[in-house]
C-alpha cells in the first residue's frame, strides 16, 4: 500500500455511544439491522472526491490552506496516481461503502479533447487496480462542466453548438467510466446551465438545447447497457443567477415536457434546498411524491447566508426529518448518502478530514435510527391520517376520484347545508411527539 497523508490512521470503527473515543463511530454501527436491512445497506454512504481529495480551502479573499502533496508531484498523471492512492487510503479509515467523483477530480485536462478522454479511461483503469485491493466502490459518477472557460456560457445550453458537442463527448466517456465501474448512478448537475441576464439569452433555445442533452444521455443510457440511475441534481443558483434545474418540482415539470420522468431521478441536497427556499425534507418529500427520489448530496447550509457553504450536517432534528421521508419513499435504492461536505479553511490536517466525516456519518446514522423508531411507532402517522379520516367517506372519495362534476358537488353542498367548522392542525402537538422521540 501507498504511504499516504492517510495511510496513518486507523479504520474507524463503531465503539457505541459510551465511547470517548473522536475517531470512533458512536451510532453508526454498519452492521446493526433496522427494518430488515443493515444501516450500510440503507445508507450506502459515500466520499465525496472533490471536498476531500481536490479543492483546497481557497476562497475570494485568500489562497490554499489545505495541504494536497500530490500537487507537488509535476506530471498531472502521475498526480493523479498520487491522488488517488491518497484517496483509497482515506476510504479505507472512513470503511464507507462508497465514493462519487468528477471526471476533473481524478484525471487531468489533456491537450486536445481526445487527450482528455484518454487521460480519463487511463486513470479510470487504475481506479479498477485500486478497488480490487479496496472495498470502496463507486456510487455516482459525474462530468465537471463548469470549471473550465469554455463552459462559462453553460455546457448543453450553451449558444455555441460545439460547446454542446465537447459536452456531449466528455459525457458519454464519464458514463463509460462509470459503467465500466460498476457505478450505481450517473448525476447531472446544471453546474452554468441557466444564464446571467436575459438580455443575452434566448431561454426557450436553451432549454431546447439541455432537453436534447439529457434525452440524448438516457438513450445512450439504454444502448451502452448501464443499468443504474440517471440523475440531475437540483440548484437553484449559484454559479449562474437562474439555473434552469432550480429545484425537484422545476426539474419534474421540465422532464414531463422532455417525457423523461420515468427515466431520469433526482440527486437531492441539503443546501441546495436551502437555496431555493426550502428544508431538504420538503424536496425529498415532493421527489417521493412524484416517484424521482433518487439520492442525497448529504450537507448543510448556512441559514445567515445565502451561498453554498457545504458544511458537514450537525442538525438532529433536521436530519431526522429527511431520513423519516427516506423512510417512507421505501428508502434510497440504488442511491446513497454522498458527503457532499468540505471541512472550514482552517481545518486543514488530513485528520480534521477524519472528524468532519466522522461526525456526518453518525449523525445521519443517529438520525436514520430515530426517523425508523418514529415510522415503527405510528404515532405521527397516525395524527396525520386521522386529519384526512374524512375523505374515506364514499362522498368524498367520490369527489376525489373524479366520478363527480363540479355542478353536482355544489348542488349537493347546497341541498345539505353544509357548514365545515375549522378544525386545529395540532402543530405543536406534532412538534412535541418528535421532541419526545428525537432528544
Ligand atoms: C455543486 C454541486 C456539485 C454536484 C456534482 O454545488 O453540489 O458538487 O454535486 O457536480
Ligand atoms: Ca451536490
Ligand atoms: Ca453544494
Amino acid at each position: 500500500m501507498a504511504d499516504t497523508i492517510f495511510s496513518n490512521f486507523d479504520v474507524i470503527k463503531f465503539e457505541g455511544p459510551e465511547s470517548n473515543n473522536p475517531l470512533s463511530y458512536r451510532y453508526y454501527d454498519a452492521d446493526r439491522v433496522v427494518f430488515g436491512k443493515p444501516l450500510k445497506d440503507h445508507l450506502r454512504f459515500a466520499v465525496a472526491y472533490w471536498h476531500s481529495l481536490t479543492l483546497t480551502g481557497s476562497d475570494p479573499f485568500g489562497g490554499a490552506t489545505i495541504h494536497r502533496p500530490w500537487s507537488a508531484i509535476a506530471d498531472p498523471m502521475e498526480a493523479a496516481r498520487g491522488k488517488a492512492d491518497a484517496a483509497f487510503e482515506l476510504f479505507r479509515v472512513l470503511d464507507l461503502p462508497f465514493h462519487c467523483w468528477h471526471d476533473r477530480d481524478i484525471a487531468p485536462e489533456g491537450e486536445s479533447l481526445a487527450e482528455t478522454i484518454a487521460n480519463l479511461q487511463t486513470i479510470g483503469e487504475y481506479f479498477a487496480t485500486k478497488m480490487e485491493s479496496y472495498k470502496s466502490r463507486l456510487l455516482w459518477g459525474t462530468a465537471n462542466l463548469f470549471s473550465h472557460p469554455r463552459f462559462m456560457a453553460g455546457a448543453a445550453t450553451n449558444p455555441d453548438p460545439d460547446v454542446f458537442a465537447w459536452s456531449a463527448a466528455i459525457v458519454k466517456s464519464c458514463m463509460d467510466l462509470t459503467r465500466q465501474l460498476g457505478g450505481s448512478n450517473y448525476v447531472l448537475w446544471g453546474g452554468r446551465e441557466g444564464y446571467e441576464t436575459l438580455l443575452n439569452t434566448d431561454m426557450d433555445h436553451e432549454l431546447q438545447q439541455i432537453g436534447r442533452f439529457i434525452s440524448l444521455v438516457v438513450e445512450y443510457k439504454h444502448r451502452s447497457g448501464f443499468e443504474g440511475q440517471i440523475l440531475i441534481e437540483p440548484k437553484p443558483k449559484e454559479p449562474t443567477a437562474h439555473q434552469y434545474d432550480f429545484d425537484t418540482a422545476t426539474v419534474y415539470g421540465f422532464l414531463k415536457r422532455f417525457g423523461l420522468e420515468k427515466e431520469v431521478k433526482v440527486n437531492l441536497e441539503a443546501n441546495h434546498a436551502l437555496l431555493a427556499g426550502h428544508s431538504f425534507e420538503h424536496e425529498i418529500a415532493t421527489a417521493s411524491s412524484l416517484g424521482i427520489l433518487g439520492s442525497l448530496d448529504i450537507n448543510r447550509g448556512d441559514a445567515l447566508l445565502g451561498w453554498d457553504t457545504d458544511q458537514f450536517p450537525n442538525e438532529l432534528w433536521a436530519m431526522t426529518m429527511s431520513m423519516y421521508h427516506v423512510i417512507k419513499a421505501g428508502g434510497l435504492g440504488l442511491g446513497g448518502c454522498n458527503f457532499d461536505a468540505k471541512v472550514r479553511r482552517q481545518s486543514f490536517t488530513p485528520e480534521d478530514m477524519i472528524h468532519a466525516h466522522a461526525g456526518g456519518v453518525d449523525l445521519c446514522a443517529l438520525a436514520f435510527i430515530k426517523a425508523a423508531k418514529i415510522v415503527e411507532e405510528g404515532k405521527l402517522d397516525s395524527l396525520v391520517t386521522a386529519r384526512y379520516a374524512d375523505w374515506q367517506k364514499p362522498y368524498a372519495n367520490a369527489m376525489l376520484s373524479g366520478s363527480v362534476s363540479l355542478d353536482e358537488i355544489a348542488a349537493k353542498a347546497l341541498e345539505e347545508n353544509i357548514n365545515p367548522q375549522p378544525r386545529s392542525g395540532k402543530q405543536e402537538q406534532h412538534e412535541n411527539l418528535l421532541v419526545r422521540s428525537i432528544y
